[in-house]
């Protein structure tokens, strides 16, 4: 199997001229934990670099690594997450509120993961999951939602429709930044839905990576770093069209877009339609359509780097012992980017099950249940799960209470 490949053409509208806006070196697939057995062993490490498509303005990898590698034995489980949980809950809500008009109704969501998602609903419709991490499928499983293992693609559209039929809603969170062959996917999914069905899509948007989004998410899953712009080029030219977006608190900041096949009624004078022309206007105007914006995000990141790398390094000088509290995927590309180890974070927390008694990837610091926090009492506490600051300061209120402060790493360093 071919571990990973070099990208020469965009993926979204077949340009070749790419600016490069970020090189993070080479480092190990950001969940790909290490188990103790595999301590001993040299872990693959594969090229980070961002490039910008001059044509369409796609921010994107330029080595794609296989998502055999990535996704097969696969670490992340939603439910791990409460804060994401009940993102995920309010959506399900909404599809059948607004989207499903009858049990009979079918709704699929393209990487399912352990169901979070779909079980809420699984007595109000059709349901069906597909994801390819079979370990995290039979959490699924167990939670009552019929999952088929395997990564989706036009093929695979076609053998569950000719076994369940069309389907009135696709969903797919964290998924459409994570496929390579975005194009395929999306004519899978054309093809799956019916004529009024509506696919639904949750993507971390690039206009938050630029501003108040860390660098950190940036790492070899995410193969794009969308904008509403360049994924309406891709929409355009496979017989879709956007018909919503809003903008979600989740994961940073992430972008929810409505789609579906392109209806040939008169122009759309909605409120939905009116929110997408005042979304694409908005990404020109902070410059999501110009290169230069692009050209000042890696001196962001170099200054974001010095100043992280200064405070922990005066917090080891003067003996205070720091963990590490979360662990994302994207706590591995600040962890490897910075070059941070256990010479500044002897331990990290993590509420994930399967990722206790693991070590990062790369910087092997070595992962442990939240309630370590509580008898080994540090002094600081490094945010690697920033995302979820808010719920986190208030979940960890007694800590700060007790003199714990809490440093929130990126896009510049905060002490709480
Ligand atoms: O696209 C993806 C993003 C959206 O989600 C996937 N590539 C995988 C995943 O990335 P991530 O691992 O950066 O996601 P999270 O949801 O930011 O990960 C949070 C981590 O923090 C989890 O491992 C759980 C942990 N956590 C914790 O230990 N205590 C989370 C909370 C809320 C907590 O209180
Ligand atoms: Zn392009």
């Amino acid at each position: 199997m071919e571990k990973y490949s070099v990208k020469t053409l965009c993926r979204i509208c077949g340009g070749k001229d790419f600016m490069l806006v970020l090189d993070l070196g080479e480092m190990p697939v950001s969940n790909a934990f290490v188990s103790p057995a595999r301590l001993t062993e040299k872990e693959d490490i594969f090229p980070l670099t961002v490039h910008l498509c001059k044509l369409c303005k796609s921010l994107q990898l330029r080595y794609a690594v296989s998502s055999e590698l990535i996704f097969k034995n696969y670490h992340y489980a939603t439910g791990a997450s409460r804060p994401l949980v009940e993102h995920f809950n309010t959506l399900a809500d909404e599809i059948v509120e607004t989207f499903v008009e009858s049990p009979r109704d079918l709704v699929i969501e393209i990487g399912s993961n352990d169901g979070s998602l779909l079980s809420r609903i699984k007595n109000k419709c059709r349901i069906l999951g597909i994801d390819p991490a079979d370990n995290i499928v039979q959490i699924a499983e167990q939670n009552g939602v019929p999952t088929r293992v395997g990564f989706f693609s036009s093929q695979l559209a076609e053998r569950v429709r000719a076994d369940v039929g069309f389907a009135q809603v696709i969903v797919a969170n964290n998924v459409m930044a994570h496929i390579e062959n975005i194009r395929d996917v999306f004519v899978g999914v054309r093809n799956l839905l019916t004529d009024d069905g509506t696919f639904i899509f949750e993507v971390h948007w690039v206009g938050n990576l630029l501003t108040d989004g860390g660098f950190d998410q940036i790492y070899h899953e995410h193969f794009y770093y969308h904008s509403l712009s360049s994924l309406k080029i891709l929409l355009d030219s496979l017989d879709m069209e956007i018909r919503d977006v809003k903008l979600v608190p989740i994961h940073g900041e992430s972008m929810r877009v409505y789609a579906g096949k392109t209806r040939r009624s008169l122009s759309d004078s909605s409120m939905a339609a009116t929110r997408v022309e005042d979304f694409l206007q908005r990404e020109k105007e902070m410059g999501l359509t110009e290169e230069n914006t692009y050209k000042s995000f890696s001196e962001k990141v170099e200054r974001n780097k010095t100043e992280l790398l200064a405070l922990l390094a005066e917090l080891v000088a003067s003996g205070k012992k720091i963990a590490g509290y979360g662990a994302p995927a994207k706590g591995n590309t600040l962890l490897n980017y910075f070059n941070i180890g256990t010479d500044t974070l002897s331990y990290i927390t993590d509420t994930t099950p399967s990722k206790q008694g693991y070590y990062t990837p790369g910087s092997r610091i070595p992962i442990v249940a939240p309630d370590a926090i509580y008898s080994r009492m540090p002094d600081y506490i490094l945010l690697l799960s920033w995302n979820y600051a808010e719920s986190i300061l208030e979940k960890e209120k007694a800590l700060r209470e007790k003199g714990v402060k809490f440093i929130i790493p990126v896009p510049t360093v905060r002490v709480l």
